[in-house]
């Protein structure tokens, strides 16, 4: 069938047909696919959830389902004006399920549309203040989410080790014969292997606890309004159980970096302190409430293990022949890795200023 028909007739399983659906891509992640969808006078967002990285697409559903549901909650509590732009709505099929699966079995599923909005992939000082404070009010909200921890929809999504142990066995099998030219850079990523694993021996020691977390804690995954104010944290795909200092660092990997995620120009690529200095106020000012001591002290690590993290997965993915991102050339993900690995020599060289940044914001909240 011709890919509009498709999606027309897949989006018919959420909305009535007479209101004549139009659908047209959008958006640039890496897994799933998107499109904008107008249809009546309502727009929506369409999913095609990546099944082969989303294993369990009822339980991802479910999950996304308990977190807007009881943020939804909280802000009607407060009376916040505008709830259905500052927190996704997900729409259920005509027969109330939470996703749609199609006869080539690929699941789809279907939310609102946050009108008058736009996100960043770069951002100053100011703006990185705001994204702070609304990261760490995600996390508070969610932390009395009630009943079971939430679905891990990726196992061991953020864990250090079992990144590592994939790295290795793909280092090993050199699927895609790529190994050789790259060897300078398997021995810096092993080099710091054991310091990158703290956060798991912090954690089996009982001395770093998980929270809920949003795992992908990218400066596009929140949408601002026309006057640049924080309206909506989005993609929730990945929110899990975590470490905080994961959350933490990923915004830090992918807001403070001077250059791209996938920059050629390496001399481009460097720590901007302002950004970092921005979120960490903004954040701690939400989330010093609830942090314990040893949180706030790694969250400066954070930064650095979410860079080496980043690192060892697009290195991974290059290794096994390109099978997890999406790539637009044939050394996309050797560049990503390069470019990640110049941005964690960066965190590495600004490390002290970090924390001492860090210890003054606290010293003050609390
Ligand atoms: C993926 O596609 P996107 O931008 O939402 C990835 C993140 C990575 C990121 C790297 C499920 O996110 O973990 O940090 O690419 N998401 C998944 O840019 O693997
Ligand atoms: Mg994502």
């Amino acid at each position: 069938m011709e890919e509009k028909k498709r999606l027309n007739e897949i989006v018919t399983h959420f909305v009535r047909e007479k209101d004549q659906p139009l659908t047209e891509p959008l958006g640039k992640g890496h897994i799933n696919d998107s499109y904008r969808v107008v249809a009546g006078d309502q727009v929506y967002v369409l999913q095609r959830i990546n099944h082969h990285i989303f294993r369990n697409v009822e339980q991802l559903q479910n999950n996304i389902f308990r977190v807007t549901s009881h943020i939804r909650k909280k802000l009607e509590e407060k009376a916040v004006p505008d709830i259905d732009r500052r927190v996704l709505t997900l729409l259920p099929t005509h027969d109330g399920a939470l996703f749609h699966r199609d006869d080539n079995g690929d699941y789809w599923r279907m939310m609102l549309f946050i009108t008058e909005s736009k996100s960043y992939d770069e951002i100053n000082p100011e703006l990185a203040y705001r994204a702070g404070q609304a990261f760490g009010e995600f996390q508070q909200m969610l932390a009395d989410l009630p009943g079971e921890p939430l679905f891990e929809t990726i196992p061991n999504f953020h864990n250090m080790e079992a990144r590592l142990y994939t790295f290795r066995e793909s280092v090993k099998a050199d699927r895609a014969g790529r190994l050789e030219q790259v060897a300078s850079l398997v021995a810096e990523i092993e080099k710091r292997a054991d310091e990158m694993c703290l956060a798991e021996k912090m954690h089996r020691e009982g001395i770093l606890p998980k929270r809920t977390n949003h795992c992908d804690t990218k400066v596009n995954n929140i949408l601002f309004d026309q006057n640049d104010e924080v309206l909506c944290v989005v993609d929730l795909d990945t929110v899990m159980p975590g470490y905080v200092l994961s959350d933490f660092g990923d915004f830090i990997r992918t807001a403070a970096n001077t250059g791209a995620e996938d920059e050629r120009n390496l001399e481009n690529v460097s720590v901007d302190l302002k950004i970092f200095e921005g979120y960490a106020r903004g954040y701690l000012q939400k989330a010093s409430s609830f942090l314990t001591e040893v949180e706030i002290n790694h969250l400066a690590y954070g930064a650095k293990l979410l860079t080496y993290m980043q690192t060892v997965r697009f290195f991974t993915d290059y290794l096994d022949g390109d099978t997890y991102y999406k790539i637009a050339s044939p050394d996309h993900n050797l560049i990503r890795t390069k470019a990640q690995f110049k941005l964690l020599q960066s965190l590495e060289e600004h490390y002290d200023e970090m924390q001492r940044i860090i210890r003054e914001i606290a010293g003050r909240s609390r």
